[in-house]
């Protein structure tokens, strides 16, 4: 874009760049305000990666199997990648990840509120699977289609795997719900705790969301959070009833005029609180990410004495 623009023309060259579908990327001219609406976005999004690895992680050494060890060994360590590929996609907005680690650790920047409840049973990692990752593919299925390059590009590799996690989760609580009693209600309690904070995920109603209407205006948000949240409800319910698990909420029951599931209300209280630093894990998770940065600095100073060592052979030669 020419450098004689001012600043009030290039950003509707931009909004007319976004409203033709082109996508953003790294190099481009884009406002402030777009830039670092992305980061907060991906930078969260990146934190919910990385936190999201304690509740399931700390089942890796009480698997009932080798089987459903390695899978969920497996699941634990996709995390880990998607977090490096969004903090990637964040570094392309001029942040490294360093300085957004540090602004996790500070409690500057969130996470999902989902990732603040604890994991109390086996059946927990199959409600994680299930429901949260279902609801997280629900979400990042949209954001394949997000006006950045860079993150838009990261979701379509994240969601296949995604669909995978989501998978194995059905299959899971699928196996408990047709093995014994116990194996069933263990299985119950697992997906009545875990309903609502799930439908939590996709933020606060679109009426009380201060950042939907400028997101969805710049396409990095392409559908709202409440209609994210009714493609959940909707998708979910059938497979509830595939795995003969109830849905926590009496209010849940087709709609024939809207063509959808109505669902009772959700206690917005409780996410407030959540993401206030108030739910029942929110202490834990940051001081165990916090403990993990500490220990690895030896890593990263090793890592860095190395890369000047080869720097400095490259440029001898
Ligand atoms: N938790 O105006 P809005 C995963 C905040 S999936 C905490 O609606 P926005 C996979 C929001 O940041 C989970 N905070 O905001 C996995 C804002 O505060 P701020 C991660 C929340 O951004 C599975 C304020 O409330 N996925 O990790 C939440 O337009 C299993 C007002 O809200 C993503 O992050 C919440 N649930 O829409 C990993 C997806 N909701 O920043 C391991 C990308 C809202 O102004 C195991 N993110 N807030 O201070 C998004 O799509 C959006 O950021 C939303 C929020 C939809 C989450």
């Amino acid at each position: 874009m020419s450098p004689t623009y001012s600043e009030e023309s290039r950003e509707l060259a931009f909004q007319e760049a976004i409203d033709s579908d082109r996508t953003v990327e790294p190099r481009d001219w884009m406002p402030e305000r777009y830039r670092s609406t992305m980061i907060r976005q991906i930078a969260q999004h990146a934190h919910s990666e990385i936190i999201g690895m304690q509740p399931e992680g700390n089942w890796i050494t009480r698997a009932p199997s080798l089987r459903r060890k390695a899978i969920l060994l497996a699941k634990v360590q996709d995390e880990a990648g998607h977090g490096l590929y969004l903090y990637a996609a964040a570094e392309t907005l001029g942040v490294e990840r360093r300085e957004l680690t540090d602004l996790l650790i500070a409690g500057r920047q969130k996470y999902s509120s989902i990732f603040n409840y604890p994991t109390l049973t086996w059946a927990d990692v199959g409600a994680i699977g299930w429901l949260v990752d279902g609801a997280a593919i629900t979400n990042q299925l949209a954001l394949t289609k997000t006006s950045y390059g860079p993150y838009a590009r990261a979701m379509v590799r994240i969601c296949r795997e995604e669909s995978f996690h989501q998978r194995q989760g059905f299959e899971l609580l699928a196996e408990l719900s047709r093995g014994t009693k116990a194996q069933h209600e263990m299985a119950q309690d697992a997906v009545n705790r875990w309903w609502w904070p799930s439908l939590m995920m996709f933020g606060p109603p679109d009426t009380e969301s201060p950042n939907t209407a400028q997101s969805m205006a710049w396409k990095i948000k392409r559908v709202s959070n409440d209609d994210l949240r009714q493609r959940f409800v909707d998708m979910t319910v059938p497979q509830a009833q595939a795995l003969r698990l109830e849905l926590p909420d009496p209010d849940l029951r087709w709609n024939e005029a809207r063509g959808h599931f109505d669902f009772g209300p959700i206690d917005w209280e409780e996410f407030r609180q959540v993401v206030g630093g108030h739910g029942p894990c929110n202490q834990q998770r940051i001081s165990v990410r916090r403990a993990a940065d500490e220990e690895g600095a030896w890593v990263r100073e090793a890592a860095r004495a190395w890369e000047g060592r080869q720097q400095s052979r490259t440029s001898a030669a």
